[in-house]
């Protein structure tokens, strides 16, 4: 074979393994310690170093926004009914929360974000994805992003932050968390799939603690378990997610980091201060709920097809109903026409209700904002833990978030 003709072929061969292998990324997982708490006591210095439950008040069965590392200490946790957190710690401070402040804190959080890098996701107030792979080809070392990251949210807020980092999101994300607070974790290339083995399955996001449980009935309770099973039980465990989740168990996932996010629901509910059965008084409800969403749909050029209610019992049942209608919407009467059409069909005198939501979702492409303005109004869907979700709107809720039974012994 001719000599050029060799040099070819190797070239060639050459190029198709550089094209196979992708180039590395390299990306940040940042999320505030305690946030809420962590600015209560920043503004008050007498809260400093003092448990702190931020949240509505127990009479009121408010729930637990959030404890200052603290209070924690006491077994006390976000989404818990405040009066659990006060048996638990009788000595916490319940300061009502400020969410104006926190917004404002979260804006300067993230523009510092946007000073390393434009690739940012936020995912929620005090939380975002950071694509950092242009600044570590242009010389810097991860970790000194990392390090300079902390640094600057300190210096410039006052607040700490835990950072994870590794080559992709999954790993990230579950690194800012292990060592918090102000935790610094950072995972090297080619390292992923050993991290990850010893790990509980549930620490992969998107893995819920019903997927949770059923896993673990099948014999797998660590990511390695899960990294260990065949192609098919991928297939047959999580249908067309199969792809996605074994991506993430095996340390391999190429999710890239989303700097736009559109708004998929607007919603809004509340959790009263004691059960109703009253229907007059439900539909009133559902009328406040329904014209909160309204202006917020109309405020950022949004109408939706799609109207859901969400309603929790007495005994902590919780149900949504939806409804598709022919034309979308963004007006207060239609959203309420259809979500007390999907209510009143549920009501009964011997139902009680401790909780009532209402949302609307199915927008039309063309509607959907800029990116910009779609960040600063992402909110929160029910049907999804608010907290997973970018949650820029929280004023929309009564409640920061709905009341979970406590697990322990001190139910409410
Ligand atoms: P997180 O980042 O989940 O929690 P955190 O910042 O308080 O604590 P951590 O150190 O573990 O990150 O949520 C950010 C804020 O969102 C939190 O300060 C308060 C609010 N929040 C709620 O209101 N309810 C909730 O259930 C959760 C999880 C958070
Ligand atoms: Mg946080």
């Amino acid at each position: 074979m001719a000599l050029n003709n060799r040099l070819d072929i190797m070239a060639d061969i050459i190029k198709s393994h550089v094209d196979s292998t992708p180039s590395i990324r390299h990306i940040l997982h940042a999320d505030l310690d305690a946030f809420y708490a962590a600015v209560e006591q920043l503004d008050n210095p007498e809260l400093r170093g003092k448990p702190v439950l931020v949240g509505g008040s127990p009479e009121n069965r408010g729930v637990v926004a959030t404890a200052s590392y603290e209070a924690r200490v006491f077994g006390v946790h976000s989404a818990m009914p405040m009066k659990s957190a006060v048996r638990r710690c009788p000595q916490g401070i319940i300061v009502r929360p400020r969410f104006g402040r926190y917004k404002e804190i979260s804006n300067m959080i993230m523009d510092i974000f946007r000073s390393v890098t434009d690739l940012i996701e936020p995912l929620s107030m005090d939380e975002a994805y950071l694509d950092i792979t242009q600044a570590v080809a242009g010389g810097l070392r991860p970790l000194e992003v990392a390090l300079d990251l902390k640094k600057q949210v300190k210096e410039e807020t006052g607040l700490t932050v835990s950072v994870g980092v590794a080559t992709n999101k999954t790993v990230a994300k579950i690194c800012s968390d292990l060592n918090k607070p102000d935790g610094l974790v950072v995972v090297a290339p080619g390292e992923e799939e050993a991290f990850l083995a010893p790990l509980a399955v549930g620490k992969i996001s998107g893995i819920g603690p019903k997927t949770v449980e059923r896993l673990n009935r099948d014999g797998v309770e660590t990511i390695g378990d899960m990294a260990a099973q065949p192609l098919e039980w991928f297939a047959n465990t999580f249908g067309v997610r199969a792809e996605g989740v074994r991506a993430r168990a095996l340390g391999t996932d190429r999710d890239e980091v989303h700097t736009h996010r559109e708004t998929k629901s607007v919603s809004a509910e509340t959790t009263f201060s004691s059960d109703r059965n009253d229907p007059e008084v439900l539909r009133e409800e559902l009328a406040r709920l329904a014209g909160n969403v309204a202006r917020h749909l109309e405020n950022s050029g949004l109408q939706g097809r799609t109207v859901t209610v969400k309603a929790r019992l007495a005994d902590f049942t919780t149900f949504t109903r939806q409804k598709t209608l022919p034309a979308r919407t963004a007006t207060e009467e239609t959203i309420l026409e259809h979500a007390w059409g999907l209510l009143s069909k549920e009501l009964n005198p011997e139902r009680s209700f401790r909780l009532l939501g209402v949302g609307v979702s199915s927008f039309l492409e063309s509607t959907a904002l800029p990116a910009a303005k779609a960040d600063q109004l992402q909110l929160s869907l029910f049907d999804q833990p608010a907290f997973d979700q970018p949650v820029f709107d929280q004023p929309l809720f009564d409640q920061p978030v709905s009341e979970q039974p406590d697990p322990g012994q001190e139910t409410t």
